[in-house]
C-alpha cells in the first residue's frame, strides 16, 4: 500500500497536490479552513478531515500548502506532530522555513521545507519540480511518495535552503516578466499586435538571450575569461540610455527598468566597462 498523505489547505496549489497524490495512488485525507472546497476530490477518493488535528492523525507524511508563513503557524501551533513528517511547501523566506522548522521538530516531527516551481496545472507532470531541505530522513523515507507532484530536487539539510532556490528562480522570473510587459507596453502604444510581436520576435529573442546564461555563470564560479566580452558594459550603458527615453516618449512608465540602467553606470564608473553582464552580479551584493 502507498504511504497514506494528509494535505492541509485546498487552494488552487493544495488541490492539484492532492489530486496528484491520489491519482498515485496515495490514500488522502484533506482539510482546508473553509469547509467543502474543490468538491471533485471527493470522487477521486480523498477523506475530508474536521480539523487539523484530526487530519493530522491520518497519515505520517502531512503535506502543508497554505497562504502564507504565519497561516501555517496558526494552523499547526499546538497539534501533536510526533512521529511525522511535515512537509511545508507554502511559500515563504528562508528565515520563514528556518522558524518553522525548528517550531515543527519541537513538536517532534521531521521537517522537509519545499518551494514548488510548477503552477498548478504542472503538478504531477513531467516539467514540474520541487526544491526541498531540511531532515535529510524525511528526504530518504518520502522522496518516492513526494515524486507523486513533481520532480524532487533535494537541496541541502538547512531548511532555509529549498526557501533561497525557489525565490532566486521566481526572483528571475519576474525580472523576465517584468521586461516582456514592458515591451509589450512599449510596442502596444504604437497599436502593434502583442500576440504577433511575441510569436515573431519576443520569444525568440529572449529564447536567445537565455542562451547565454550559463557563461555568465561559468564566469561568475570561475572569473572572467580576458577579452571575451563581446557586449560590453561600457556600451550596454550607453545604449540603456535610449530604453528609458523611448519609453518616457511612448508614454510608457520606465520605471521598471531604471534601476538596471542605475547598476550599468555603476558598474561602468567604478571600472568594469570594458567587462560584460556577469560583472553587474557582485555589484547586487551588500553586507549583511
Ligand atoms: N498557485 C501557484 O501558481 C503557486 C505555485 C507555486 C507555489 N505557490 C504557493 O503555494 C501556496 C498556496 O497557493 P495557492 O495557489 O493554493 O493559494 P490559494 O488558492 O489562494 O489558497 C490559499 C489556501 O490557504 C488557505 N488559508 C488562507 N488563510 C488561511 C488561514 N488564516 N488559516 C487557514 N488556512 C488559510 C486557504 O483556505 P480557504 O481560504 O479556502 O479557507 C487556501 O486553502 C502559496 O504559498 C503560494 O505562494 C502557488
Amino acid at each position: 500500500m502507498k504511504t497514506p498523505v494528509t494535505v492541509l489547505g485546498l487552494g488552487a496549489m493544495g488541490t492539484a497536490l492532492a489530486r496528484a497524490f491520489l491519482t498515485a495512488g496515495h490514500p488522502t485525507t484533506v482539510w482546508n479552513r473553509t469547509p467543502g472546497r474543490s468538491p471533485e476530490l471527493d470522487t477521486l477518493g480523498a477523506v475530508r478531515a474536521a480539523s487539523p488535528t484530526e487530519a493530522v492523525a491520518a497519515s505520517p507524511l502531512v503535506v502543508v500548502c497554505l497562504l502564507v508563513d504565519a497561516t501555517v503557524g496558526s494552523t499547526l501551533d499546538g497539534l501533536d506532530l510526533s512521529g511525522k513528517a511535515v512537509v511545508n511547501l507554502t511559500n515563504g523566506t528562508p528565515a520563514q522555513a528556518r522558524g518553522t522548522g525548528e517550531r515543527v521538530a519541537a513538536a517532534g516531527a521531521e521537517y522537509l521545507d519545499g518551494g514548488i516551481m510548477a503552477v498548478p496545472a504542472m503538478i504531477g507532470g513531467p516539467a514540474a519540480f520541487v526544491f526541498y531541505s531540511g531532515s535529510p530522513v524525511a528526504f530518504e523515507r518520502h522522496s518516492a511518495d513526494l515524486a507523486a507532484v513533481g520532480r524532487p530536487e533535494y537541496v541541502g539539510g538547512d531548511a532555509g535552503l529549498a526557501a533561497l532556490h525557489d525565490i532566486a528562480l521566481l526572483s528571475a522570473m519576474y525580472g523576465m516578466f517584468g521586461g516582456a510587459q514592458h515591451a509589450l507596453a512599449l510596442v502596444g502604444s504604437e497599436k502593434i499586435p502583442a500576440s504577433r510581436f511575441t510569436e515573431d520576435f519576443l520569444l525568440p529573442w529572449v529564447t536567445a538571450m537565455l542562451g547565454s546564461l550559463p557563461r555568465i555563470a561559468k564566469e561568475l564560479d570561475e572569473g572572467p575569461e580576458p577579452g571575451a566580452a563581446g557586449s560590453n558594459l561600457a556600451m550596454q550603458a550607453a545604449a540603456y540610455e535610449n530604453l528609458i527615453d523611448t519609453s518616457v516618449a511612448q508614454g510608457i512608465d520606465p520605471g521598471l527598468l531604471v534601476p538596471m540602467g542605475e547598476l550599468l553606470r555603476q558598474a561602468v564608473g567604478t571600472g568594469h566597462g570594458d567587462e560584460d553582464l556577469a560583472a553587474l552580479v557582485p555589484l547586487l551584493r551588500r553586507s549583511v
